[in-house]
């Protein structure tokens, strides 16, 4: 096992990672940029070092900073955490020629799945179901016409070097097709310097369901089940769950085989997701994977009793995988919320600043992961995200009792938060029945906040 790791992210991430090294009696190092010199979280770290100022591209994603400090910490494993450099196959491939191992999969695994139409080649040859689109990219005009004239359309237009929603446009006619095709080339190009792009069948109001994977380097690959991270606004995702509602047995189980189907073929290890839209009629499609651990992970660590990130760390420094499939049961349910620093009345505009009062919540069944103390100055530099808000229970229904009077609790002042539309979420009739999909903030939530 590793001696001393250091952490190269900020916030609940950082802290979340700094307590499972304690957990595990590994020494513990945090990067930090000028802006989050007074975090609190840093002082439960053995060692905190400066990378750089404020702006993330001089500091958290600055890859030479980040094996500078592990240098200076004497560290000997790099944990990336979300965003910033965790998908970035360079850096997990820099991190390794420098003798540091990055805790996360193999860089080649994370190139090869981080090209969008690339991973769902792979998928197909895993025969794991894809959404019917072009064979590959899109390379004439007059291929994408014949691609639309045989599914019909609407169909959808992606950036390969895409995910998250970026250089995606849905099209409805030939002509808008062919617009389309250009402002996503260009838009992709200038986001990604991949200017690819592969066209699908676009589904109508989509369930967005997840499958959790935890792999070793001794060719183990097991999954802990799904989570439904349908409620989501903008591609930022507000709740997640877990199990899926409304989700037949049957679905899952082949949803969860081909989601090991795809790491296995893929060379995977460490902690991952596999990510699929669920139509209507229960039929799942891969999208993509995200070669990362999320935020949202603490659900699944909830209903599995699975501690994520304390076998990542472990199977990163070489360890087998301590449970089998046979160990791994959904017990309950968990529910996430998101707690952002924005103002959801004001179209969720970052609302950065000083907390002047912060009352969590507790009690049974919470969990509440937060980097945040009364205080706490919000920077405007980064992701809003202060806390995530977690409860589990046996049933969903118990879960949806507590988590009401959880948010209940939950007082914030001096800035705005997402608490009030999270209030609002969970006496919604259509989420409470589990009748969810990815249109459901925008079609059922946020009109109402209008009249
Ligand atoms: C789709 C889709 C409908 N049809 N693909 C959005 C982000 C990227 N991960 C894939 N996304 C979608 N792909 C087809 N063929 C609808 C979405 C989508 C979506 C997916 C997951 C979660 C939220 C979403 C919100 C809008 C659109």
């Amino acid at each position: 096992m590793f001696q001393k790791i250091l952490v190269a992210n900020r916030g609940e991430i950082a802290l979340r990672v700094i307590r499972a090294c304690r957990d595990l009696g590994i020494e513990v190092a945090v990067v930090y940029s000028e802006a989050d010199a007074d975090a609190p979280y840093l002082k439960l770290a053995d060692q905190a070092i400066c990378i750089g100022p404020a702006v993330a591209t001089e500091s958290y994603l600055k890859p030479p900073r980040i094996i500078a400090a592990a240098e200076v910490a004497n560290a000997e494993a790099i944990h990336p955490g979300y965003g910033f450099l965790s998908e970035n196959s360079n850096f997990a491939q820099m991190c390794r020629d420098n003798n540091f191992e990055f805790i996360g999969p193999p860089a080649e695994a994370m190139h090869r799945l981080g090209n969008k139409n690339q991973a769902k080649q792979l998928a197909k040859e895993a025969n794991v179901p894809t959404v019917p689109g072009s064979d590959g990219l899109i390379t004439s005009e007059q291929q994408a016409l014949a691609f639309a004239r045989a599914v019909g359309y609407p169909v959808l237009i992606k950036a390969a070097a895409g995910g998250g929603g970026r250089g995606m446009r849905v099209a409805r006619s030939d002509t808008a097709l062919l617009a389309g095709l250009t402002s996503a080339r260009a838009e992709a190009e200038a986001a990604f310097k991949d200017g690819s792009v592969y066209l699908e069948k676009y589904l109508d109001q989509p369930r967005h369901i997840e499958v959790q994977l935890l792999g070793d380097q001794h060719g183990n690959v097991i999954h802990l089940f799904e989570r439904d991270c349908s409620l989501q606004r903008r591609h930022q995702k507000l709740v997640e769950e877990s199990p899926a509602p409304n989700l037949p047995e049957k679905v899952r189980d082949a949803m969860c085989a081909a989601a090991v189907r795809l790491a296995r073929a893929a060379g995977y290890y460490s902690a991952g997701t596999c990510e699929f839209l669920v139509d209507r009629d229960d039929n799942f499609y891969f999208i993509e994977v995200n070669a990362r651990i999320q935020v949202e992970h603490p659900v699944t660590e909830l209903v599995t009793g699975v501690d994520l990130i304390r076998e990542q760390i472990r199977v990163a420094a070489g360890e087998r995988l301590r449970y089998r499939q046979d160990d791994i049961r959904q017990r309950g349910a968990a529910i996430e919320v998101r707690i952002n620093a924005e103002d959801p009345d004001h179209d969720f505009r970052p609302s950065p600043g000083v907390i002047r009062t912060w009352r969590p919540p507790g009690g049974p069944g919470v969990r509440l992961d937060t980097h945040v103390v009364a205080g706490y100055q919000v920077p405007p530099n980064y992701d809003s995200m202060v806390a995530k808000l977690l409860v589990h229970q046996p049933t969903r229904a118990e879960a949806f009792a507590v988590m009401r009077r959880a948010l209940r609790e939950f007082v914030v002042e001096g800035i705005h938060t997402t608490i009030p539309i999270h209030r609002r979420i969970f006496d919604t009739p259509e989420f409470v029945d589990g009748r969810v999909d990815t249109t459901f903030i925008e079609r059922v939530l946020l009109p109402r906040a209008k009249g």
